[in-house]
């Protein structure tokens, strides 16, 4: 009885919307993100260079947000950009009101990586955060 509680709780967590993307990588890491009042909590991560980090994204909210993580190209095209919804690119997810997502993202160079949201006007109220890479 036991066995099979606990296999079925396996299960929720690990089959989650999103999942592993296999472009991502095998995590070394889990990180739990909370988008709330849209902002993220935490907002400083701090990783070592070489760790494929899995983000967990809980959306309590009652509207959509989205994580992205990546370079300054990337968060331009993002917060310029018309696409109302991410597929699981590494790094990319939404999160629709309530819902708990995960994307897997590797940090290869040392130095700062912004992880943020680009729903409109969500970036410039503050829904952004920084993952510090060390060597
Ligand atoms: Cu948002």
């Amino acid at each position: 009885m036991r066995g099979v509680a606990l296999a079925a709780l396996v299960a929720l967590v690990g089959g989650g919307c999103g999942g592993d993307d296999p472009r991502g990588g095998v995590a070394d890491r889990t990180v739990e993100l909370t988008a709330r009042l849209s902002r993220f909590e935490p907002t400083v991560i701090t990783v070592r260079a070489g760790t494929t980090v899995r983000f967990v994204v809980r959306n309590e909210d009652p509207i959509d947000h989205e994580l992205i993580v990546g370079d300054d190209e990337v968060h331009g095209a993002h917060e310029t950009g018309t696409e109302p919804y991410h597929l699981p690119r590494p790094g990319e997810v939404t999160a629709r009101a309530g819902e708990t997502v995960s994307t897997t993202y590797r940090f290869d160079r040392p130095g700062e990586v912004v992880f943020a949201c680009h729903l409109p006007g969500h970036f410039a109220y503050g829904m952004r955060g920084t993952v510090h890479v060390t060597a």
